[in-house]
């Protein structure tokens, strides 16, 4: 080969290596599509399987593929923490798509469909069916400056199939149900906490008034400045 040829070929191949990341490159966070296999479903990026613990576990048909069915409690799913969870100050999304059996119309009744943290940590982003409102869903963003509920106005509470999306970004805080935003300008400061993430229920020894019953067929958490765009285009379309 003469020294021409090589270089165009290094070149070649620099530019190729070059590319081949970018296009490759995957999308920030984490997903699971929910498909249920001896009780573990596995997660997009191959390091962060959901184990669900409970009597009220079942695979059911999704939207898409398979979900996850919760109808005893406490029944739940658990993902190990991983240090790429944490916000901080940075913008975040949570994202869920379910259906609800009947949703207790009772004050007390506040069914955890996702979280990263409990109520009395430092910080916390959950997402969860409330009665008050006739069967909506709120978020709770808890983090260094306070703690704020944003409640959606859209009702859930009919079997079918919604998405609840639970944000920050550009200085806000937000909940998207069913593609309708409802949101807050203010900063929590930085969201952080040790726990694991959560679906269907808050511990191994919460009760029915923290269950969701129903199912799940989609979830996602993602730490990234685009977070809320990500995760709203995919419970739009993963479910
Ligand atoms: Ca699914």
């Amino acid at each position: 080969m003469s020294k021409a040829r090589a270089t165009a070929v290094a070149i070649a191949a620099a530019v190729a290596l070059s590319v081949v990341p970018a296009a490759f490159a995957a999308t920030p966070g984490n997903s699971w599509s929910m498909d249920l296999s001896n009780g573990v479903v596995r997660d997009a990026d191959g390091t962060q399987p959901v184990t669900f613990t409970g009597q009220g576990i079942g695979s059911v048909p999704g939207k898409v593929g398979g979900a996850v069915e919760f109808t005893r409690a406490p029944s739940l799913g658990t993902a190990a923490n991983s240090r790429y969870d944490n916000p901080g100050t940075q913008d975040f999304a949570m994202g869920i798509v379910f259906t609800s059996q009947p949703i207790p119309n009772t004050s007390s009744y506040s069914g955890n469909l996702m979280q990263k943290g409990l109520f009395g940590d430092p910080g916390q982003v959950k997402l969860q069916l409330v009665s008050p409102a006739q069967g909506t869903v709120d978020c709770r963003v808890k983090g260094t400056t306070g703690a704020r509920l944003i409640t959606s106005t859209v009702n859930v509470d009919d079997g079918a199939w919604h998405t609840a999306v639970c944000w920050r970004d550009d200085g806000a805080v937000g909940v998207t149900v069913d593609g309708v935003v409802t949101s807050l300008v203010w900063n929590p400061g930085a969201v952080s906490n040790s726990r694991n993430l959560t679906l269907g229920n808050k511990t191994a020894g919460a009760g029915a008034s923290d269950q969701h019953f129903g199912r799940t067929d989609f979830a996602s958490w993602v730490v990234d400045p685009d977070a809320r765009s990500i995760v709203e285009q995919q419970v739009a379309s993963s479910g």
